[in-house]
């Protein structure tokens, strides 16, 4: 075998990519992410020890939080970045460990291989990262409490990556994240422990969405009910991919007043429902639909694509040399634009000279589609949503939130959305909308039938809405509530959102397409047993179980 990597819901047979990833991914690129996960460990090994002592190691939380994200499925599939980032946490590694050596702290017991590992040529490390696979943890349960854990790890970095980019940090997180890594490193721990560590993990990514909700609306203003146009004008312009809204912010701040317009697509989508980014009359509107569509949507696009973070696929050569990647994303061949120094914004300049050479979009259609709904915005109309439940006009509340894929099996949800009763309203964010966002599905006394909160992260938003909604209907328990939950997954953002619904107390929810390869057979069951996690069935099924039985307030 000679890669293996099962983190996302698209791998291959459902038990993992061994030969390359379904993802685009190289067996070489694969080999090394392990590789960068495990320097990873082996800093926050250190790390957790500066955390108890209060030895102050900021350089390595930042490390370890953008090691992680370059490792999310398809961000970043160049070697070349993934072997300088190895390398800058080895450093990070030697740095904090002389940090605590200087405070007297001494290592008499043996160090986990994470912790020592290190190499100076390329064909070392590729041999390493061979001795840190999954795989060599024998135990199948351990290794896939290990994997769950790793993988909510690896969104919620992505979370705080964002919250940082605005200048936002949490220690507490830090702290938990070094903690978690390091005990994955453990090969003596038990199952119990690290069920323990998953659940633990849920309340901080709990923690850090409510960070990055509250990064996000600092600075750009709560997200309001919008009208997005998904056609298109005639000028040049930039399409920009991704989650992270402080690029958003300094490409429409440095393509202002220059003929290039800006489109968004994908996860970029709920930008346009922040009031900050209004005032942009050359912020038109969003060109296609969820990630796995860019081969044929680049295409007609025409002018370059920006990527912020995920989900990038591999491009083809008759569009790869307008394809720009920034943060954590990367494409051999692509160009990087580098990060911030010392606070300034990024140069954009480069890809905004590329888009006045190029020609407008072509029109693939026409339209709005209707967004905005985070939890400020629904607390606006919570007296109209609450007399829609009262008097029986709303009859349940789907969340359908995540992500969307290329399965074919992922056409359940435009049939499931399309075959709800009318009495039933979608809650979504994240790009699983995508599969629905454009059905007329009409409204409930002017209320959508689908309210989009934004980008997966924005998943606590919705979380925000049942607390609120617990309150004002007087229950005890947020499963009595008339919501029910049918969430679609892809990578380790889901992960993490997952995690921190099961921390919220949320119960039977339904994941597909799919479960996820890492889980075995016996964690399922714990997953089962304890919240009544299920995967789905047919439509007709799960509507019956979903809609027709369960809670009426
Ligand atoms: Fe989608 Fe990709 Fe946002 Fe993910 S674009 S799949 S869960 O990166 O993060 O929803
Ligand atoms: Fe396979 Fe998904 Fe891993 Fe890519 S990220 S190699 S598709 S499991």
């Amino acid at each position: 075998m000679s890669m293996f990597c099962f983190q996302c819901q698209e791998a291959a047979r459902g038990t993992g990519c061994t030969i390359k990833g379904v993802c685009g991914k190289t067996e070489e690129v694969s080999n090394l992410q392990d590789l960068l996960v495990a320097v990873s460990k082996g800093v926050s090994f250190f790390a957790t020890k500066a955390h108890e002592q209060k030895i102050s190691c900021e350089f390595a939380d930042t490390y370890v939080f953008e090691a992680l994200f370059v490792t999310i499925t398809n961000a970043n599939f160049d070697d070349t970045k993934i072997i300088e980032k190895i390398q800058e946490g080895q450093e990070v590694r030697q740095k904090v460990k002389q940090l605590l050596e200087a405070g007297g702290i001494v290592f008499a017991e043996k160090l986990p291989i994470e912790a020592t590992l290190t190499s100076t040529s390329v064909e070392q490390l590729i041999a390493q990262s061979l001795l840190v696979s999954i795989l060599n943890d024998t135990n199948e349960d351990i290794r896939s409490l290990k994997s769950l854990i790793l993988f909510g790890l690896k969104g919620m970095a992505a979370y705080v990556e964002h919250a940082h980019n605005l200048g936002k940090r949490r220690n507490s997180a830090f702290a938990f994240m070094h903690k978690a890594l390091a005990a994955t490193t453990r090969t003596d721990i038990s199952a119990d422990e690290l069920i323990a560590l998953t659940l633990e993990c849920g309340s901080y990514g709990v923690e850090v969405m409510e960070l990055l909700d509250s990064a996000n609306t600092s600075a750009y203003g709560n997200p309001e009910i919008t009208k997005v146009n998904i056609g298109v004008r005639n000028n040049p312009a930039i399409l920009i991919s991704g989650h992270d809204l402080k690029d958003m912010e300094e490409l429409l701040e440095q393509t202002d007043g220059t003929g290039v317009d800006v489109y968004t697509h994908s996860e970029m989508l709920p930008a346009h429902y922040y009031p900050a980014f209004k005032k942009y009359s050359h912020f038109v509107g969003n060109y296609g639909n969820a990630w796995w569509k860019q081969k044929e949507e680049f295409e007609t696009f025409n002018g370059p694509v920006l990527f912020t973070t995920n989900c990038l696929v591999p491009p083809s050569d008759s569009y790869k040399l307008r394809v720009y990647t920034t943060g954590a994303s990367g494409f051999k061949g692509c160009v990087h634009i580098p990060d911030r120094v010392n606070g300034k914004p990024k140069d954009f300049s480069q890809i905004i000279a590329h888009a006045k050479q190029l020609p407008a979009p072509t029109e693939i259609e026409q339209g709005e589609i209707i967004g905005g709904f985070a939890h400020n915005q629904v607390m606006q109309l919570a007296d109209k949503v609450v007399d829609a439940v009262k008097t029986g006009a709303i009859r349940k509340f789907v969340v359908m939130a995540g992500c969307d894929g290329r399965m074919k099996s992922r056409e359940y949800y435009t049939e499931f959305a399309q075959k709800l009763p009318e009495d039933v309203v979608i809650l979504t964010a994240g790009c699983a909308k995508y599969r629905y966002n454009k059905l007329p599905l009409g409204d409930i006394n002017g209320i959508p039938r689908i309210l989009d909160a934004g980008q997966c992260n924005d998943s606590y938003s919705l979380a925000v809405i049942a607390l609120k909604l617990k309150e004002v209907f007087e229950l005890h328990d947020i499963n009595e509530l008339p919501i029910a939950y049918n969430i679609a997954w892809y990578e380790q953002k889901a992960v993490i959102v997952l995690l921190a619904l099961l921390s919220l107390g949320v119960k039977n929810i339904h994941l597909g397409p799919s479960l996820p390869a890492f889980l075995s057979p016996h964690v399922a069951k714990v997953l089962v047993e304890n919240f009544g996690i299920a995967g789905i069935g047919t439509v007709d099924e799960d509507i019956k179980i979903l809609v027709e039985e369960g809670t009426v307030v």
